[in-house]
């Protein structure tokens, strides 16, 4: 009985025993698996670790996590504010101050008199997706320059840019403030920036440039100059929302080739309200159609599938441009910008397909947001630059672009789209070639099979034009022109002036008319300018040599001018009707 009951007890214990230890051993084994898994579901997620072993043994990588209460880096005692445009409201200036407002809007392309009404530190709306709010960041993400590159900017715009970063950001992480002013000439700007940054104690500083460089080769300046390990990149415009920063550093600390990008939400150029441009549900990714313009497109599956998390970082083709952080070093080990690209547009492909190309890769971070004021127009020109290089000067950026980092078949679609690019002087691009082969590059097929396979999706390889350039009435001498209007809209007809925008058309082999990006339709109405539906190349026109008719083969009618209203529809085909022929007049470059 007794040796029962003391071994009973002892059961009892060993029981209690087990019951408490298992469970814990349970945890721990767990607790030390659930890491691995979590690491190891990181790596694969992301490629794997690329950083060196010496790195690792210096510095302890930690990796992002998701966590049951706020985030490391989380605001946590946001106290509620009050006045013009807080909460990211759009502010509506009182109508005696429309005369003000109206002159901004003229001169800066945005109203800087509203934002003048708003305070610098504004509260903005939270569009970050609530997940955002639950991750842990690695505490020692490396020491950050934010880079702001202005030609005449507005003062209360550019300011409210920097303090939203000073009061959005972690203190250990913001390393430095870098103004870099592009050569403005605005009356006081310079004085008054000199005078309010003395209260910033040395965190912001200001560089100037000695003569107007455009901001491509302003931006690699700044990047020189810069001392932090990261740089970040802003325009003279923008807000960043909360805890913008750690998101958009930590993929660059697990990995230094990775370039990360922020989603960029919209601020009214008009009212300053701040609003996400997308819902929070659908994530977009940067791509490209073939004339290079930048186009967003839904994150394909295959990407989606990446990734545990809807607000983990996701690979994107290329970016908008003018918001990215980056490993200094690294982006001046890639020869920071080609140097020959000129003032404005281009700069954005050319590093993203040098970082692809060359081994590194980007990543759009959802949980990273900053606002930025689209203009209603550009507020400045393009100064002595414009006039040394003559011919559309973005077109040259873009045929240096291609030309160094294209083959040969997606040249050519370049070119399809752009057939005047091929008589443009873009300069020597020796060194950018040299720069590809010693970084021993991968071919753009490559990056096309691999990283933007979205593109061919929405813009498939281009069947080479039978036909381009202006195109002529033969009764009345005029052009076909879309008058610079937006689709949908009706063509006309106005005087031949060699083929600007609006009277550069193409007709390819597959039966598209094109003029830009878009396309020639018609309908009983008459002729119109139509976007052009996505995933398609071609359309119903043929042209005959003979009879010069431009045949829409669908309705199986010609086009046709009105001798007198000068109007274009659709008619009967008549060989003998001057009205209804048309010659295709190849343009060249007339500077
Ligand atoms: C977009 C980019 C912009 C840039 C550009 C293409 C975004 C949100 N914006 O146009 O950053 O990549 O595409 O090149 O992705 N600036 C100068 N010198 C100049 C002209 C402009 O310093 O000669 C400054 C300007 O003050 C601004 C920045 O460069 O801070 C970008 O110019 P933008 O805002 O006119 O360009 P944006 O947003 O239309
Ligand atoms: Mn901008």
């Amino acid at each position: 009985m007794r040796v029962s009951n003391i071994r009973s007890g002892r059961i009892c214990r060993m029981a209690l025993c087990l019951l408490v230890i298992l469970p814990l051993l349970y945890l721990l084994a767990n607790w030390s698996d659930h890491h691995k898994r979590v690491q190891e579901a990181y790596h694969t997620r992301f490629g794997g670790p690329k950083f060196s072993h010496q790195r690792l043994e210096n510095r302890p990588r930690e990796v992002p996590t998701l966590v049951e209460g706020l985030g490391n880096f989380e605001p946590r005692d946001l106290k509620p504010r009050t006045g013009p445009g807080e909460n990211g409201e759009g502010h509506i200036l009182s109508p005696d101050k429309k005369n003000v407002a109206d002159a901004s809007e003229m001169e800066y392309g945005m109203n800087i008199a509203c934002s003048d009404e708003i305070s610098m530190h504004r509260s903005v709306r939270d569009t970050r997706l609530e997940e955002c709010k639950h991750w842990d960041y690695p505490y020692d993400l490396p020491p950050t320059s934010v880079i702001i590159v202005f030609h005449n900017e507005g003062f209360s715009v550019l300011m409210r840019t920097v303090h939203s970063v000073i009061d959005r950001s972690p203190k250990h992480m913001l390393h430095e403030i870098i103004l870099v002013d592009d050569f403005s000439d605005k009356e006081n700007l310079r004085s008054k920036l000199d005078e309010y940054v003395l209260q910033f104690k040395g965190l912001v500083k200001i560089i100037r440039n000695t003569e107007r460089e455009g901001l491509i080769r302003t931006r690699s300046r700044g990047a020189m100059e810069a001392t932090g390990e990261v740089i970040v990149f802003l325009d003279a415009h923008c807000e960043v929302n909360l805890n913008w920063l750690p998101p958009l550093l930590a993929p660059i600390y697990r990995d230094r080739t990775v370039m990360t990008v922020p989603i960029i939400d919209g601020i009214d150029h008009k009212t300053f309200e701040y609003r996400p441009v997308y819902g929070s549900d659908n994530h977009f990714r940067g791509i490209f159609e073939w004339g290079m313009l930048y186009k967003e497109n839904e994150v394909p599956r295959r990407e989606q599938r990446r990734r545990a998390h809807n607000s983990e970082p996701y690979r994107s083709p290329t970016h908008a441009g003018g918001l990215f952080a980056i490993n200094r070093e690294y982006f001046l080990e890639l020869g920071a910008y080609d140097p020959g690209l000129l003032v404005w547009g281009g700069e954005n492909f050319e590093l993203s397909f040098k970082i692809w190309q060359c081994g590194g890769s980007i990543e759009w971070v959802p949980c990273s947001r900053v606002g930025h004021v689209y203009r209603g127009f550009m507020p400045y020109n393009f100064g002595k630059l414009a006039s040394k290089k003559k011919g559309p000067l973005i077109t040259i950026n873009y045929k240096r672009v291609i030309e160094t980092w294209f083959d040969d078949t997606h040249k050519e679609f370049f070119y399809t789209r752009e057939p005047l690019a091929r008589y443009l002087d873009m300069g020597d691009i020796s060194e950018q070639l040299a720069l590809k082969k010693r970084l021993n590059c991968k071919s753009f097929q490559w990056f096309m099979d691999n990283i933007a396979y979205d593109v061919v999706d929405k813009f498939p390889a281009l069947p080479a034009n039978l036909h381009w350039g202006e195109l002529r009435s033969v009764a009345s001498d005029g052009c076909l022109d879309s008058m610079g209007h937006q689709p949908p809209a009706i063509m006309g007809l106005s005087y031949c002036h060699g083929g600007g925008n609006n009277q550069l058309v193409r007709l390819n082999a597959a039966g598209q008319l094109g003029v830009g990006e878009r396309c020639v339709e018609a309908d009983r109405q008459g002729i119109k300018l139509a976007v052009c539906r996505l995933g398609t190349v071609d359309g119903p026109w043929s042209y005959n040599e003979q009879t010069k008719h431009l045949l829409h083969r669908v309705h199986k009618k010609c086009m046709a001018l009105h001798p007198t209203t000068q109007q274009l529809s659709l008619g009967q085909c008549d060989v003998n009707d001057g009205y209804q022929k048309w010659l295709f007049k190849e343009i060249r470059p007339h500077w």
